[in-house]
């Protein structure tokens, strides 16, 4: 016979355990469960610096936005960009939204390479929520759309170091960090950056490895002892990094 006596114990306390797991799990899921605390608002947002941002989502074929999503920017973005990994094309179109209204400025426009569309801001866009829509257009006609937020606080700009009303400024590359790192200037400022360090280092504007939010402060590579220049004639913020440091080296110029 199968059934020993031994086996039949065995079987009690199988179906002992099950009870108990059983029970176990209708107390968790049924007593525990009524006791958690609601729900939080909703899991879509996420709060941060005061603000409550939404989950963004990515149209097909994208690759990166600036400003970020979820960035908190002491001063207006100069342009809003999006950047793609396939051919944009007509009638792609960026909107940045705020309380109702359109900060968007004039036509979105493509770049030369077709792998970014950007949109200038309203002047004087007030600080507050942005929400940003785009659509991403591509030769065969086909459009897909994303969306992103940034906000803008101005009150963030009192962690910059106020170097307004200088004609000119020097942001050393030194131990792998820019020195001054963030900086607040008057417009027409010239900036000089200087390597001081035996590795290579760059100066690259925003996102990383795009950098396409502000090509002319794309510089070359810079070795110990050379000089990059940019004269900033455009009010705006201007986040950058160094690609060959990107997750260190990070600097900021807020120019009013
Ligand atoms: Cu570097």
């Amino acid at each position: 016979m199968i059934h020993t006596k031994k086996g039949g114990a065995a079987l009690w306390l199988l179906a002992a355990v099950i009870l108990v797991a059983a029970g176990g799990g209708y107390y968790y899921y049924f007593i525990k469960k009524s006791e958690s605390p609601p729900a939080a608002k909703s899991e879509e947002t996420q709060a941060m610096g005061g603000f409550e941002f939404a989950t963004p989502k990515k149209s097909a074929h994208y690759e990166n936005n600036t400003p970020l999503h979820g960035a908190i920017l002491a001063g207006m973005p100069l342009n809003i960009v999006v950047d793609v990994n396939f051919d944009l094309a007509k009638p792609s179109s960026i909107s940045v939204m705020n309380g109702g209204k359109e900060y968007g400025a004039g036509e979105t426009m493509i770049d030369a390479n077709k792998l970014a569309m950007r949109r200038k801001m309203e002047q004087n866009a007030p600080d507050g929520l942005y929400s940003v829509s785009y659509n991403a257009c591509w030769p065969d006609g086909s459009c897909h759309d994303g969306n992103f937020q940034f906000a803008i606080d101005r009150e963030a700009s009192a962690k910059y170091e106020d170097m307004r009303g200088k004609e000119e400024i020097t942001i050393r590359l030194s131990e792998v960090k820019f020195t001054p790192m963030n900086i607040r200037v008057s417009k027409n400022t010239k900036i000089m950056w200087i390597n001081d360090d035996t590795v290579t280092h760059y100066v690259n504007t925003n996102p990383h490895p795009q950098h396409t939010y502000y090509p002319p402060q794309n510089s070359p590579a810079l070795q110990k002892g050379d000089g990059f220049m940019r004269t900033f004639r455009e009010a705006g913020i201007y986040n950058y990094h160094c690609s060959a440091h990107a997750d260190s080296m990070k600097g900021s110029i807020l120019v009013e």
